[in-house]
């Protein structure tokens, strides 16, 4: 099958299942559904629930099984979005092409519109957890590693020493710390809990956080690339705001040409991770193309 093809019918199903997700309710709270909502489906590449479905397609055709987990990521990267353009932190009025959603509801809403998000991801995993037909163990592994990953070990992490510890962060060393755990660890995760729900062995799990680590480098470096070479119109959000905000980037220590080539270095190494599966990983091979080739 066409990669294009394949990219289209996993956002697509993806879709489906996250207007499903949160039922406008007419009682007293319902402008959280309607927030939740108005982040929710606005759009965006999809990437974590697809990478999900993608690593666990190499062990279980059926995605049924997996599309709530999938989803629970999309739903974790959503609020963590919404909180990262609060005024307290990068103070962004735009994301995903539309009013941020402090912007649309007010900085309270946005604030319990993210929480929501939050608990709607592991109330969506657990229920699945028990009734998608996945094995039980299974299951609370790939949601262990979903909590993990973008607790203060991962993405929370990630961004506290993005926010506070900014004016330490003096060598490319330091960045690609800060990076493997604010954007890294949900896309490793991603790929992990798609992995464990296959039931896949420890070697094919020592490859797919190989390609991960990788993949989510050169996503992030590209992410940089992008705030410099793209506009408010391709990328949904404004651009030149690394530089507005002082923010310290990959650009901060390489030439955009050099950028440019780590990128593809990385995901020449990120393909070779996945020699061990014989041919099965095309499509994750071409996942690793579409982000070094993204413009938005
Ligand atoms: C607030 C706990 C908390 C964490 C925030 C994700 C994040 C951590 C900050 C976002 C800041 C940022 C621009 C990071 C760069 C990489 C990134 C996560 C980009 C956005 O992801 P895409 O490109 O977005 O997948 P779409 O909208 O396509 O889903």
């Amino acid at each position: 099958m066409d990669f294009n093809i394949w990219m289209n019918e996993k956002i697509k199903s993806v879709e489906q299942y996250l207007i499903k997700s949160i039922e406008e309710k007419n009682n007293p709270q319902k402008l959280i559904y309607e927030a939740m909502n108005y982040s929710l489906l606005s759009g965006g590449k999809r990437l974590r629930p697809v990478i999900l479905l993608a690593a666990y397609e190499l062990f279980d055709k059926n995605l049924e099984a997996a599309m709530p987990f999938a989803c629970a990521m999309e739903m974790i990267h959503t609020y963590s979005l919404i909180h990262d353009d609060l005024p307290a932190m990068d103070n962004a009025d735009y994301r995903r092409g539309k009013l941020s959603n402090h912007k649309k509801f007010g900085e309270a809403a946005a604030v319990l519109t993210g929480d929501g998000l939050l608990n709607k991801a592991f109330e969506t995993g657990i229920r699945a957890a028990m009734e998608s037909g996945i094995d039980i163990e299974y299951a609370v592994k790939a949601l262990y590693v979903i909590a993990d990953s973008s607790g203060s070990e991962g993405m929370i992490g990630g961004q506290v020493v993005d926010v506070f510890g900014h004016h330490k962060i003096s060598t490319i060393e330091d960045l690609k710390y800060m990076y493997s755990l604010k954007t890294g660890a949900i896309i490793k995760s991603s790929i992990k809990a798609g992995a464990l729900l296959g039931k896949a062995e420890e070697n094919e799990l020592k490859a797919l956080e190989c390609y991960a680590e990788k993949i989510g480098l050169a996503f992030q470096i590209q992410d940089d690339i992008l705030d410099v070479t793209s506009t408010l119109e391709k990328l949904g959000k404004k651009t030149g705001s690394d530089e507005a905000n002082d923010k310290i980037t990959y650009l901060t220590f390489v030439s955009i040409d050099e950028a440019k080539r780590q990128v593809e270095k990385l995901t020449m190494e990120a393909i070779e991770c996945l020699s061990i599966f014989d041919g099965k990983e095309v499509f994750l091979i071409e996942l690793a193309k579409y982000l070094t080739n993204r413009q938005h």
